[in-house]
C-alpha cells in the first residue's frame, strides 16, 4: 500500500515538475484571458524562408519543405540570400486583418527551420543579418499593430532543424541536415530562453507566446517550468499556449485545437485531447497549407470558414484563420478576398460572436448557441425543413426574434423541447440567427 502511494506521488511529481508547478495567474493575466476570449477572431501568419520555395509543387508542403525534401542546412541557408519582400507593407496586412473583423494576429517568429524572422542578437541566423531585405519585419508589424489597435502574439517553434545543440534529435530534422551527431540539449534550451527574452523585451506588450514542436521530442526534458516562469515574469499578462495536443500543463493559459473543433478529431491530430476550462482556440488553414504553397488551390469558402467560426464560438473557442504570405510580402489575393467576405459578415453579425461565451446548448449538427448577458444567440447552420426542435433553455424565454429584420419567431415550449418555426424565406444560406431574450 505504502509503495503504491509513494509511487503515485513520484509519478505526480515527475509529471508536474515538467511544467510551471503551482502556477497562479496574475490579475493582469486573468484580465488578458477575458480580453482574449472577447476578441474571438484572429489571424495566423506563417512566413519564413520556406515561403520562397512556395511548396515546391507538392500539396500540403510549405513550411515543412526543408524536412520533407531533405534539404541540408548548408543549402537551405542559401534561401536567406533571396528573401527580399519589397512588397511588404505592414499597414496593408493590419488593415486587412481589421477589415476581416480580426482582433489579433499571431506571426511565426521562428518556425521549425530555426530562422528568426526578427532581429535576434543570440543567433546570426536571422532576417536582419542574413537577407538582402535586412529589416526586422516583426518590429514593423508590431509598430503597425500598436498604431491600429490590434494585438500581436508570437508563434515560436521549440523544435529546431538548424541549431546544432538540438540533440538528441527527435522525429524530424535528422541526418540530412548535416549536423554532427552530438550536441548539448540544455544549451539549446538556454538559447531558446534567450530568444524568448528578446521577443518579450524588445517589442512591447505581446499578447502571448504560441509554442509548437514539443511533440517532435516527447521524451526530452523541455524544462517548461523554467521557460514558462521566465515568460510570465517578463510579461505577466502574456498568454502561453502550446500545440502539444494534451491537456494543458501548469503554466499554460489557454488550449489550442488544430484544424478541429474541441472534442472532435477529424484530422487525427487531437486524439484523446481533453477539453479544459481555459480559453480555447481553434486554428484553421484557408487551403491545406500553413506557409505559402503556390500549387494548393484547395480553398475553403467564406461560408465554410464562417460556419466553423460559429461552431467554435458555440464551444466557447476563438477562431483563427491562417494565411501564408508570398515571398514578395503580399498576401495571396484569394485569401484577401475570403477575409474581406468574412469581414462583411462580421460587420453585420459580429455582435453574436464577439464578447460571447458558449451558449446553453452545445454545438449540434444543425448549429450552435452563443451567449452574452441575458441574450442567447441560436445559430442555425443546417436546416432541411422549416421546424427545429432544440432542448429547452435553462431560463424562461421573454422573446425570440430573427436577427435579420427583427421579426418574432413562432415557437412552442413543450416537455420535449422548444419547437422553432423557421420559414424558408427567413432562412439565411450561411447562418440563420435567432436572438433569444431571457427573463431574469
Ligand atoms: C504545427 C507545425 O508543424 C505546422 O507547420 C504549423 O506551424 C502548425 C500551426 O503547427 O503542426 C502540427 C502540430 C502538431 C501536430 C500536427 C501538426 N500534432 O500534434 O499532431
Amino acid at each position: 500500500m505504502r509503495v503504491i502511494i509513494l509511487l503515485s506521488i513520484f509519478t505526480i511529481l515527475l509529471y508536474s515538475s515538467s511544467a510551471q508547478e503551482g502556477y497562479q495567474p496574475t490579475p493582469e493575466n486573468l484580465q488578458r484571458r477575458e480580453w482574449y476570449q472577447d476578441a474571438r477572431f484572429g489571424l495566423y501568419i506563417h512566413w519564413g524562408l520556406y515561403s520562397i520555395m512556395a511548396g515546391g509543387g507538392d500539396q500540403g508542403v510549405a513550411e515543412w519543405i526543408m524536412n520533407n525534401k531533405k534539404i541540408p542546412i548548408k543549402q537551405y541557408e542559401k534561401l536567406a540570400g533571396f528573401f527580399n519582400p519589397t512588397g511588404f507593407d505592414p499597414a496593408e496586412w493590419v488593415t486587412m486583418a481589421k477589415k476581416a473583423g480580426m482582433k489579433y494576429i499571431i506571426i511565426t517568429s521562428k518556425h521549425h527551420d530555426g530562422f528568426a524572422m526578427y532581429d535576434s542578437e543570440v543567433s546570426g541566423y536571422n532576417i536582419v543579418d542574413q537577407t538582402p531585405y535586412g529589416k526586422d519585419i516583426i518590429k514593423k508589424l508590431k509598430d503597425e499593430c500598436d498604431k491600429q489597435g490590434i494585438m500581436l502574439a508570437f508563434y515560436y517553434s521549440q523544435l529546431d532543424w538548424h541549431h546544432p545543440d538540438y540533440y538528441p534529435r527527435g522525429g524530424t530534422g535528422q541526418k540530412y541536415t548535416g549536423r554532427p551527431e552530438s550536441g548539448d540539449w540544455y544549451k539549446y534550451l538556454d538559447y531558446m530562453d534567450a530568444q524568448l527574452t528578446e521577443l518579450l523585451t524588445n517589442y512591447g506588450d505581446i499578447l502571448g507566446i504560441w509554442f509548437d514542436g514539443m511533440w517532435d521530442n516527447r521524451g526530452a526534458d523541455w524544462r517548461l517550468g523554467k521557460t514558462y516562469s521566465l515568460i510570465h515574469k517578463l510579461q505577466p499578462a502574456s498568454l502561453i499556449s502550446s500545440n502539444h495536443k494534451r491537456a494543458p500543463f501548469p503554466g499554460e493559459d489557454m488550449q489550442k485545437f488544430e484544424r478541429d473543433l474541441p472534442g472532435e478529431n477529424t484530422m487525427g491530430f487531437s486524439k484523446g485531447q481533453p477539453v479544459s476550462e481555459l480559453p480555447l482556440e481553434v486554428v484553421e488553414t484557408m487551403n491545406g497549407s500553413w506557409g505559402f504553397n503556390i500549387n494548393d488551390q484547395d480553398y475553403k469558402s467564406p461560408k465554410q470558414l464562417i460556419q466553423t467560426m460559429v461552431k467554435a464560438a458555440g464551444y466557447g473557442a476563438n477562431f483563427v484563420v491562417n494565411t501564408g504570405p508570398m515571398p514578395n510580402g503580399k498576401i495571396q489575393p484569394e485569401n484577401v478576398k475570403t477575409l474581406m467576405e468574412m469581414g462583411k459578415w462580421m460587420e453585420k453579425y459580429g455582435e453574436t460572436i464577439y464578447e460571447t461565451r458558449k451558449g446553453p446548448i452545445g454545438p449540434k449538427k444543425w448549429g450552435a448557441t452563443t451567449k452574452k448577458g441575458d441574450k442567447v444567440f441560436v445559430h442555425i447552420l443546417d436546416l432541411e425543413d422549416e421546424n427545429l426542435l432544440i432542448p429547452n433553455l435553462p431560463e424562461k424565454i421573454k422573446s425570440i426574434k430573427f436577427f435579420d429584420g427583427g421579426d418574432n419567431v413562432n415557437y412552442k415550449v413543450s416537455d420535449y423541447g422548444t419547437l422553432l418555426n423557421i420559414p424558408k424565406e427567413k432562412q439565411n444560406d450561411i447562418n440563420t440567427i435567432l436572438v433569444v431574450e431571457l427573463t431574469k
